[in-house]
């Protein structure tokens, strides 16, 4: 449809944007604390941990998501797979008591890199509402 091609378009154009550090992660080229790895995700300790455990899920190919909103109905099946492992991961953490997933999009989200990622934070009681 129409709206399909457009939709790879724009993916296609998204791609186009240089690459984030996190790219270096997954080609391990940088090193990173990896806690899980498939073919299409990686989960990894964040460097500025904001909780006792806190580590990210991101695709492994980028595919356009820079950030979340670029999302496309061709990403579906991509972003539900990350929201499942960021819940595995989390369970092998031993979060078992609770957990937050968190995405941070674009500039009022106060997201700084442009490589679409979870943040999973437990380990402590967390509060809300976030700042
Ligand atoms: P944000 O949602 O884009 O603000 O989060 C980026 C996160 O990536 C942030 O929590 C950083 O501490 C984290 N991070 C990292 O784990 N390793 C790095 O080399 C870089 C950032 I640069």
């Amino acid at each position: 449809s129409a709206e399909e091609a457009a939709a790879k378009a724009a993916a296609h154009l998204a791609d186009t944007e240089p690459p984030t550090i996190f790219d270096k992660i997954v080609a391990k080229e940088i090193p990173a604390n990896v806690i899980y790895e498939d073919d299409e995700a990686l989960a990894f300790r964040d460097i500025s941990p904001q909780a006792p455990v806190h580590f990210l899920v991101i695709p492994k190919k980028r595919s356009g998501l820079t950030r979340l909103s670029k999302a496309t109905p061709e990403h579906k099946a991509l972003l539900g797979h990350l929201l499942y492992v960021a819940q595995l991961v989390a369970m092998k953490e031993n979060l078992g008591d609770g957990f937050r997933v968190v995405v941070n999009d674009g500039p009022n989200g106060c997201q700084s890199v442009y490589h679409l990622h979870l943040h999973v934070m437990g380990g402590r009681q967390l509060t809300w509402p976030p700042g």
